[in-house]
């Protein structure tokens, strides 16, 4: 069999990367053609991505990964994911016409309030969406977008999110994609896995900004951008981030946990069918889609985000692995006994604060517990804090669902970080797998590989990616 080599390209919102997949047969080989640190940058009160600097980090990236190869050999394909929610508006030329704001800016917090007081159209959407009213919906900043500057309605014919935009760039086809058009509380969640009329609607958004999803795995044709990667294809992956991570996990059947650790903590399992009703939309269950067009229920947990923003307030420099790894082994040192406090999660002050420190400190006091005094009593905290968090996720799963979980699965950056680990293990009572996997590049890459016939399915790659993959068992001390 000859290998097949594809690209991923993975953005989240503190770093991206493109990475090599070549698949001879029976194993996957991975290679980190490059990776950037990302941030959104504030222009007086509001926020936005820069999305220049990201098409170019793209670009140079791909271009790293084609060099990477044997000399007459191609990149088979390329596909691309990123975080949820946020998205570009287009005239017919394909020409912004719209800044495009990041999914932490304030500007939807009035319509946010005013939409969760209104509990009859809240459970309505719930109920046609599957998706609870969240700051960073796509749907309440396309509301804000259209409420402020009704004229938008005027200058743009379509709305990409972001890795329909880069496919979009990269093969000039402008679809929309299920799995991150899932992200947006626009989408029936129903089967069919079209949009929703009614949560248009409710919002003011014009139908016509979409079209109906294509389903991962979709072939958009050639790069054209690129003339370097010319006859390379532009595959429609799952485009959000969340759906390849859970692509990505080696499960071998029932009673698996999925946890996405990174800026957000994301801990679901995948399902037929979507988790609904009163109960679900209390506990803000979010049913996405699956890159095999199922669900994915799951609660989404502020995540490393509380530490990454601590870190640049202690020392003000780039954060790199090797400074995580220097703050797993200095809290580990630390003589002092872990802290019994817990941090309240998904509080709603943590979404942007000038100062997570003080957002912290503030929560703290109210709650009259102690404050932490260094950046390793806040890493512990925070770590102990998120251990629980996802253990009380599972709980509420076994509860509206109830099956029991044997074990958690968890790829993306905080699994390679061994406290939070055992914190999650010891708070659920289960054993953890870590697979210290960048599991978004690898379900992208595995979506490529299947669409191009080289890995007959997902359960066949998941099994070939269990056998290669290192796995550290954290067993529950208490
Ligand atoms: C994680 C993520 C998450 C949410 C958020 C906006 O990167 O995609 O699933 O959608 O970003």
């Amino acid at each position: 069999e000859r290998p097949v080599s594809v690209a991923a390209v993975d953005l989240g919102a503190t770093s991206g990367r493109v990475i090599l997949g070549t698949w001879s047969g029976e194993r996957l080989a991975l290679c980190e053609a490059h990776r950037f640190s990302n941030t959104y940058r504030e222009l007086g009160p509001h926020a936005y991505w820069d999305i220049g600097t990201l098409w170019h980090e793209v670009r140079s990236g791909l271009l790293k990964a084609a060099a990477r190869l044997p000399s007459g050999t191609k990149l088979a394909s390329l596909g691309v994911d990123t975080w949820g929610c946020d998205h570009v508006l287009l005239d017919d030329t394909g020409r912004l016409v719209f800044p495009l704001h990041a999914y932490r800016d304030n500007r939807v917090q009035p319509a946010l309030r005013a939409l969760n007081r209104d509990r009859d159209s809240s459970a309505r959407l719930y109920e046609a969406t599957g998706i609870p009213n969240i700051f960073y919906n796509t749907s309440l900043q396309l509301a804000e977008t259209l409420t402020r500057y009704p004229a938008i309605s005027q200058l743009a014919t379509r709305c990409l999110f972001l890795p329909d935009y880069f496919n979009f760039l990269l093969s000039g086809r402008a679809e929309n994609e299920l799995t991150i058009a899932s992200t947006s509380q626009l989408l029936d969640v129903s089967e069919n896995a079209n949009w929703s009329p009614a949560a248009l609607a409710q919002f003011g958004i014009p139908q016509h900004w979409f079209r109906p999803p294509v389903v991962p795995g979709a072939i958009l044709g050639p790069v054209r951008a690129i003339p370097e990667l010319r006859g390379t294809q532009v595959i429609a992956v799952p485009g959000h981030d969340t759906a390849c991570a859970y692509d990505a996990m080696p499960t071998d059947g029932e009673g698996d946990l999925f946890l996405s650790s990174g800026t957000w903590s994301l801990v679901g399992f995948e399902s037929p069918r979507p988790l609904l009703g009163p109960a679900a939309q209390k506990a803000r269950i979010s049913n996405e889609r699956a890159g095999n067009g199922h669900f994915r229920p799951l609660t989404n947990i502020d995540g490393l985000f509380l530490l990454e923003q601590l870190m640049a307030e202690f020392a003000d420099r780039p954060r790199n692995d090797k400074d995580w790894a220097a703050l797993v082994n200095a809290t580990a040192a630390q003589s002092e006994t872990p802290s019994e406090s817990r941090l309240r999660l998904n509080d709603g002050s943590f979404a942007s604060p000038p100062s997570m420190r003080t957002a912290i400190d503030a929560q703290l006091s109210k709650r009259k517990l102690s404050l932490p005094r260094s950046l390793v009593g806040y890493a512990r905290l925070i770590w102990d804090s998120l251990g629980q968090g996802h253990a009380d996720s599972m709980r509420l799963f076994e509860s509206l669902t109830g099956e029991r979980f044997k074990r958690i699965l968890m790829v993306g950056g905080g699994s390679k970080n061994r406290l939070l680990c055992q914190a999650t293990a010891d708070a659920a009572r289960i054993p953890v797998l870590s697979f210290s996997l960048e599991g978004t590049a690898v379900g992208n890459l595995a979506r490529q590989l299947i669409a191009l016939g080289a890995v007959k399915d997902l359960s066949h790659f998941r099994q070939t990616l269990a056998a290669q993959l290192k796995t550290t068992t954290y067993t529950p001390h208490r």
